[in-house]
């Protein structure tokens, strides 16, 4: 059994400070190539996915920030969209800039053979640095989509060579004041080669960067079997553990509810986390294709509360005795044990102490918040593939 080592009050403490954002993307449409199942009351335009942020911080007191991206949340007066995300109590997270859906893009961006393509990658990639000086955000988190499909398609050095002087050249434009966050993903959009496909290649160009350049580790982005919380613990260890994507999955880069499909390896995550000295910037990158939106925002980060409560529940020092000792299953007993506590009736003092909801499901279907955007929004029908916004 737990007997709870830690003075409550520290877990509390800790859990009480647990901050996630949550993206702006996960609100509005989104689908497979085969369809998109647009719900009714989806929010129509960026203040509304705001609006859908702040029900979720008002129901989870964990969520303060919401993550954009750029072009999907472009607007033309940026002063009136920071007011309008700090009027709702929220501020505005990581800038997420695309590069993934221009017709210019289709070989690429900033690796892209054509020095034109790439220069306008570039520009695209400085505005949002404007962007996020105007909205007071704190850092660019950058996923590169560039790959090949096919050997032979273009020179995979060439490629690395040019991607590394285009991530130069935007670091050098960044102010002191934003962080880069460079997000790595094996596959998809391209099938060959992706030139940023894991943790290694994204950490040696930010090791090249400079200090304020690290990797950003994204929970769908991973072959098979990888042992994702020891890719934590290295980046960690090196000072390039920047942030995090949670999301699940089974079988590729799936958008599944957080904690959904296995709970025990976000636990595990999150005990290499804890460990401090901070936590990592962290996001939920979820797209909900056939889930109650909200619902399922709220579900993920309650998910993540509980994952995080568990890890601080750990008995540190016990582990490090077991594992000091040589005792093979004492350490991971001690594991164990933090994560079969039940932590939910803790998650929800700690809510209600932050002024959010004790159980932030039963609020949310007791509020007819979703009923009220239904009315005020309209909406719902299925289109083909794609996201739509
Ligand atoms: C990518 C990646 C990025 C996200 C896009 C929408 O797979 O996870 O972080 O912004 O999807
Ligand atoms: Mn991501
Ligand atoms: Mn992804």
């Amino acid at each position: 059994m737990n007997d709870n080592p830690h003075p409550s009050s520290d877990v509390e403490r800790a859990l009480a400070a647990l901050e996630i954002e949550t993206p702006s993307w996960g609100y509005g449409d989104s689908g497979t190539r085969f369809a998109t199942f647009q719900q009714p009351g989806r929010p129509r335009d960026v203040f509304e996915r705001v609006e859908d942020a702040a029900e979720v911080h008002r129901l989870t007191g964990t969520a303060p920030a919401v993550a954009l991206h750029f072009p999907w949340d472009a607007v033309d007066d940026l002063d009136n969209l920071r007011d309008d995300v700090h009027g709702l109590g929220l501020r505005v997270g990581a800038v997420n800039p695309n590069l993934f859906q221009d017709p210019d893009y289709k070989l690429g961006s900033l690796a892209h053979p054509d020095e034109r393509i790439r220069a306008k990658a570039l520009e695209q990639l400085k505005e949002c640095v404007s962007i996020a000086a105007a909205l007071g955000s704190s850092a660019q988190s950058l996923w590169v989509a560039d790959g090949t499909n096919y050997p032979g398609q273009d020179d995979l050095r060439a490629r690395r060579e040019r991607l590394v002087a285009s991530l130069h050249e935007l670091y050098a434009a960044l102010p002191a004041n934003q962080e880069l966050l460079l997000e790595y993903k094996p596959f998809e959009p391209a099938f060959y080669a992706t030139d940023l496909a894991d943790w290694g290649s994204a950490l040696v160009v930010c090791q090249q960067l400079g200090e304020r350049a690290s990797v950003l580790v994204d929970l769908g982005h991973h072959a098979h079997g990888t042992n994702v919380e020891q890719i934590a613990a290295i980046l960690a260890a090196e000072g390039r553990l920047g942030g995090f994507h949670f999301n699940n999955r089974k079988y590729a880069d799936d958008d599944l509810i957080v904690g959904s499909v296995n709970p025990f390896e976000l636990f595990l995550i999150f005990c290499e986390l804890a460990r401090g000295p901070t936590l990592p910037r962290l996001t939920i990158d979820q797209a909900h294709n056939i889930e109650a939106k909200v619902e399922a925002m709220v579900l993920s980060v309650m998910n993540v509360q509980e994952a995080y409560a568990k890890a601080l529940l750990v008995d540190r020092a016990a582990l490090a005795e077991a594992q000091q000792a040589g005792d093979v299953l004492g350490g991971h007993e001690v594991l164990l044990d933090a994560f079969r506590t039940d932590v939910r009736p803790l998650c929800a003092q700690v809510r209600t102490s932050l002024g959010a909801a004790d159980d932030p499901i039963a609020e949310l279907r007791a509020s007819g918040y979703v009923e009220r955007r239904v009315a005020e929004r309209g909406g719902g029908a299925a289109v083909a593939g794609g996201w739509g916004r």
